[in-house]
């Protein structure tokens, strides 16, 4: 299997996390010229960053659309943290939908979301097995969270097998280096007194825990490239079901290379204003929210349609989350580079 794949070298159309999110996917696609055809006549493709799926009204369809597009070889996508959880079998806050349960949210009322048929979830999980993790072309690269160029190239030489198989084994060498450490142990023992799934208890920070969970991450490159570098946080915070021990890191801050497109960051809007002090969000604090991030070299336009839901609970109208688009020019052509949020259509000042 081959896990980085080449771009095609037409003008892409780039589109952030969808989270079940059917509405905002249609409207977007829309505004983009691919329902009456305009995009298509002009050569353009789609893709999409992963994600798909988990938290809105309507996982089922989103992924049906997306795999007809696909299958149409007009888009390409790559596999987002929530879709390796569903192949995984896996259950995590918000995928409820999959596994045919209902589930509250962290506000207490119910999510609205469509429940997988036992036919539908085989549908699913055989379109999830033929995504790549990264997208490659000589000017642009695109993965879910984080293009990590030496995690990059040991997935250029994977181990055998489906992506459950491939994350298992770096899992197990992983695994191996942390009990080789004795740092099972200790993490053991000191998570023990903690229940890390109670949001109403705040557990101290458990740093073998955390020295635990950042081995497992970065040693294993798919999960690099799903869901990113981390660090030791400063203190514990809840996130996705669970208390937390690491904190994300804005890797785009070093990196050098071609333009990197990705999702998984939450980005906000304009109209959600600037992010509470003390958040996890606060990654994001100093970037204008149509500039690329960092040093410039990277572009992430999930704009936090995955939040909607908790919009809808609260009877927000309109809603300030927004399913993004980032619309690239022809390889090696520099210009010009838009972003469209649901109608709005925004010029992007790219550097170097
Ligand atoms: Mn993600």
């Amino acid at each position: 299997m081959n896990w980085i794949r080449p771009l095609p070298s037409n003008p892409l159309d780039v589109i952030g996390d969808v989270h079940g999110e059917i509405q905002a996917l249609e409207e977007l696609l829309g505004a983009l010229g691919w329902t009456d055809g305009s995009a298509q006549a002009q050569g353009r493709r789609l893709v999409f960053v992963g994600d798909l799926v988990d938290r809105g009204p309507d996982s089922v369809r989103v992924v049906d659309r997306i795999a007809g597009l696909v299958e149409q070889g007009l888009a390409q996508v790559t596999l987002g943290n929530h879709e390796l959880n569903l192949l995984r079998q896996e259950q995590k806050s918000g995928n409820h939908w999959f596994f045919g349960l209902e589930e509250q949210t962290r506000e207490g009322q119910l999510f609205d979301s469509r429940l997988a048929s036992s036919t539908e979830r085989s549908r699913i999980l055989d379109f999830f097995k033929t995504l790549p993790l990264g997208l490659e072309r000589s000017d642009l690269r695109i993965a879910h969270a984080c293009w990590d160029p030496s995690s990059v190239e040991r997935l250029r030489h994977p181990p055998d097998g489906d992506i459950c198989a491939v994350v298992e084994h770096w899992d197990r060498q992983t695994d191996q280096q942390i009990r080789a450490a004795g740092l099972s142990h200790k993490a053991h023992l000191e998570s023990a007194p903690y229940d890390l799934r109670d949001p109403q208890y705040t557990p101290p920070l458990l740093k073998n825990v955390g020295k635990e969970e950042l081995m497992r991450q970065s040693g294993n490159p798919v999960r690099v490239l799903t869901s990113g570098t981390e660090k030791l946080a400063n203190q514990p915070f809840f996130a996705a079901g669970r208390w937390r021990m690491l904190r994300r890191v804005p890797w785009w801050d070093h990196y050098e290379g071609p333009l990197v497109v990705m999702g998984h960051y939450w980005r906000r809007t304009p109209a959600m204003g600037p992010p509470p002090p003390s958040q996890e969000r606060g990654i994001f604090e100093h970037e204008h929210p149509f500039a690329p991030m960092g040093a410039g070299h990277a572009f992430c336009v999930d704009y936090s349609v995955g939040r909607r839901y908790a919009e809808r609970l609260h009877g927000l109208s309109p809603f300030q989350a927004q399913l993004g688009a980032l619309r690239l020019p022809a390889e090696g052509e520099k210009h010009p580079v838009t972003l469209q949020l649901g109608t709005q259509g925004h010029a992007v000042e790219m550097h170097g």
